[in-house]
């Protein structure tokens, strides 16, 4: 009878026990807020979002699968893994499946049957179980990780255990790019920036989907990058920069390894050598590349087009031969930069065979030629690109030329300009260039004669006069970088700014997030 007794007793503590998980769950089901993900903000806006019901919960048991036997796609799925690890506080474990196998919780997958995707399109489809990243190269598997980031709350981003629930929203994304350059340009001459700086720089494109760096590395006041045959070059020329600090410069070891880090983020180094003008620093090492024989000093201003390489030199020819083959050893990508802007000593005569010479070399070396819009002037050889960033009359002779153009628009591209009158930051001989004027404009209507078929992409200079550090570099780069972004992948009818204001306004949290110490534009909605 007892034992009945407290048999009865237990069952109904245990009943009520039971009753208050069950409302507890109930409870926390309703706390979760509901997940649409056509409310989610994703920068760079995709082609195309399907939401549906539910949500899919990132776990601790959550098994990543890749496709077996593709090197370079496993390597994306333990990027993915070690995206999610610090913030969730889980190991997420990676396996290699049958490519038509089902396996795994999230599926990355390469599938030849998309031809619309491209090569760095992909679908995304998330289901209350399942993830499936579909993509006809581990490119596009990539930008579909990235795409998948901004889908996750924004804690995700941080480097320590965060509370979660990691959810991530039912539906289907397709998307691919507009463009094929996505780019940002880094002024590591005026200033010089560590590798470590390179590759945060580098993290923070990757999330956003941009996929060249073109790296200014040589200029008046700096060179940057080690040449073997011509030691001086770093030894006498990359020791000062603007205002007179101790500069720096990369050992081609370190240069391949950001080329290596780089292109484990499917982002193409491109290197620029700032020839016949901007070329202080190499005068000031070398006194045979000077017209005079006479070694220029070193310089830390900030003044522009008082320097030439002597044009009518052989040696200087057997110089910049030197230089382009050591660089381009070091190079997987297909871009050599030449530079050419601003050559104000160097007379015309002089420029536009000089410009014509130094293209041939780069061909010897197997590269094609980007050159600022100034090069126009010169025979362009098939292939040869123009980086329009002041002129519109060389950049529409460039394409009369045939060449294609990426598009850097001072008044709307330069990172370095000051974003108002206030700014502590920058130049501003292009204008002040606001969160908006940043954004609201596109590339096919900017250059009468220049359209759609003419244009290679969109790349954001960041020149270093006034920047010296990476929170300044991301104060002045953010948010107008991530705009450009949107403005490179995404398609133009579809953009709008309400819309992408909207957007940001709600990205902030993601940039704190990320550690990004961006600008907080008065035209924006900041919701911290
Ligand atoms: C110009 C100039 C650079 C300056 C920059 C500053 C080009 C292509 N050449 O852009 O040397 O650093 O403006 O905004």
């Amino acid at each position: 009878m007892k034992m009945h007794k407290r048999e009865k007793k237990n069952t109904g503590w245990k009943g009520m026990i039971v009753g208050m998980m069950v409302l507890s769950l109930i409870a926390c089901r309703h706390k979760v807020p509901e997940q649409n993900m056509a409310e989610r903000s994703i920068i760079p806006l995709p082609s195309s979002i399907t939401p549906e019901e539910g949500a899919f919960r990132l776990k601790k048991r959550t098994v990543i699968a890749v496709d077996e036997g593709n090197e370079q796609l496993k390597a994306v799925g333990d990027y993915l893994a070690g995206l999610f690890n610090p913030a969730t506080g889980y190991e997420l474990r990676v396996k290699e499946v049958k490519p038509s196998s089902e396996g795994g919780d999230i599926r990355l997958t390469l599938s030849n049957d998309a031809p619309d995707l491209g090569k760095e399109g992909y679908e995304l489809k998330v289901s209350r179980r399942h993830m499936v990243i579909r993509a006809n190269t581990p490119a596009g598997v990539f930008y579909g990780i990235q795409t998948l980031r901004q889908l996750l709350p924004a804690a995700i981003e941080k480097d320590s255990v965060q509370p979660g629930p990691w959810l991530i929203p039912a539906g289907t994304i397709c998307d691919c790019p507009v463009y094929e350059h996505r780019g940002v340009m880094l002024d590591v001459a005026r200033h010089f920036f560590p590798p470590e700086d390179v590759k945060r720089l580098i993290d923070e494109m990757t999330a956003f989907k941009l996929n060249r760096l073109h790296l200014h590395l040589s200029d008046d006041q700096g060179w940057r990058i080690e040449i073997k045959s011509w030691p001086r070059l770093t030894e006498i020329g990359a020791q000062t920069q603007v205002g007179g600090g101790k500069g720096g410069y990369y050992t081609q070891e370190e240069y391949k390894a950001l080329v290596d880090y780089a292109a484990s983020r499917f982002i193409t180094l491109i290197p620029e050598i700032d020839m016949p003008g901007h070329t202080n620093a190499a005068l000031a090492s070398y006194a045979e590349l000077n017209c005079d024989g006479k070694a220029r000093e070193l310089y830390t201003g900030t003044n522009v087009g008082f320097s030439t390489l002597c044009t009518r030199k052989e040696e200087v020819y057997k110089f910049i031969d030197d230089v382009v083959g050591e660089i381009s050893a070091l190079t997987p990508g297909a871009w050599f930069h030449i530079g050419g802007d601003e050559s104000h000593v160097t007379p015309m005569e002089e420029y536009i065979p000089f410009i014509e010479r130094a293209q041939e070399i780069v061909a010897r070396h197997d590269k094609q030629v980007i050159g600022w819009d100034e090069i126009s002037h010169a025979g362009l050889r098939p292939g040869t690109i123009v980086q329009y960033w002041a002129r519109a009359e060389n950049a529409k002779r460039a394409v009369e030329k045939g060449a294609r153009v990426i598009m850097s628009p001072a008044d709307r591209t330069y990172l370095d300009m000051q974003y108002d009158s206030l700014c502590p930051l920058g130049l501003h001989w292009a204008g002040y260039v606001e969160v908006d004027q940043a954004y609201n404009w596109d590339p096919t209507t900017l250059v009468e004669g220049i359209g759609r078929e003419h244009i290679a992409g969109v790349e954001s200079p960041i020149w270093t006069e006034t920047i010296t550090n990476m929170d300044d570099l991301n104060f002045m780069a953010f948010p107008r970088l991530a705009g450009h972004a949107e403005i490179g992948w995404s398609e133009a009818a579809r953009r709008d700014w309400d819309d992408y204001r909207n957007r940001l306004g709600r990205f902030a949290r993601r940039f704190q997030a990320m550690g990004i110490r961006f600008y907080h534009s008065p035209r924006v909605d900041w919701q911290e």
